[in-house]
């Protein structure tokens, strides 16, 4: 069996080799996905409460994500199941001025798992780069995540720039740390998720 807390912990000091080595061992045993997930996703966790207690900076903080995003590629597969006609196309994207992608990437699995078409724009993404995309692709779905309190005034941009755009039809589900329900009620997007898992739910429900 795995030792699926050194995994947390390869996570933690942003051991990307052994992380990898771990997470590959964990699916070769057959650990569940969520299982390995969960262990991934509490680490980061650690990680951003040693940022917040100055324990460790900005690079620590980097080298554990990459790490974690290495692990997350090889946990893709498994996450994403074999759909075959897509339900709806979505885009999703992090709002302008932020970089945090790990979350946003998590929601693309997942949602490309539910059988979503999903069209993801990147970090750093502009209300007028998810207008053109939606328009452009015809997407029913989008998504939008911010991890700074800083950034979250671009979801309301973003959802402002879709309505003004005559693009209200498309549902838009947002999310990240920062955000809450009543933000989502406050900048009129259409739902809120807390986390990957909800936002497919969120998602199924508005459409
Ligand atoms: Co940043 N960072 N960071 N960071 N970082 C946070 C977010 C922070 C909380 C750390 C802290 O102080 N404790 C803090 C924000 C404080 C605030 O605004 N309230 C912070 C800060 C301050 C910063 C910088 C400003 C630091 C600096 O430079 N001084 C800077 C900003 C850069 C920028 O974006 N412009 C910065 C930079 C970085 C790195 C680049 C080093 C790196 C990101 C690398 C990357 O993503 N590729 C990084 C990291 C790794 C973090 C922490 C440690 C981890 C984030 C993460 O990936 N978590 C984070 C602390 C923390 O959150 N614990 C922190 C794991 C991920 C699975 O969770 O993204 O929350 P999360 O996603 C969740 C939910 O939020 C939800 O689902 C996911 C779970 O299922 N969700 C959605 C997310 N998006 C969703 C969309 C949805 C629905 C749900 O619908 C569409």
């Amino acid at each position: 069996m795995p030792d699926l807390q050194e995994l947390g912990e390869a996570i933690k000091r942003g051991d990307r080799d052994q992380s990898a080595m771990l997470t590959n061992a964990a699916i070769a045993a057959k650990v569940p996905a969520q299982e390995i997930l969960d262990v991934m996703v509490a680490a980061m966790d650690v990680v951003g409460q040693r940022f917040q207690k100055n324990e460790i900076f900005v690079p620590e903080m980097l080298i554990a994500a990459r790490a974690m995003k290495e692990s997350l590629a090889l946990l893709e597969p498994l996450l994403v199941d074999a759909g075959i006609t897509p339900i709806a196309k979505a885009v999703i994207g992090t709002v302008e001025g932020d970089l945090h992608d790990i979350g946003k990437n998590l929601v693309a699995m997942m949602w490309k798992g539910a059988n979503f078409d999903v069209i993801d724009l990147g970090t750093n993404v502009s209300p007028q780069k998810f207008v053109d995309a939606v328009r452009d692709n015809n997407a029913q779905l989008v998504g939008l995540s911010a991890l700074l309190t800083t950034t979250m005034p671009a979801i309301k941009a973003t959802v402002a720039a879709l309505k003004a755009a005559g693009l209200d039809t498309a549902k838009v589900v947002i999310g990240g740390a920062p955000v809450t329900q009543e933000y989502a009620d406050e900048v009129g997007a259409d739902g809120y998720a807390p986390d990957a898992a909800s936002a497919v739910n969120v998602a199924r429900a508005l459409l």
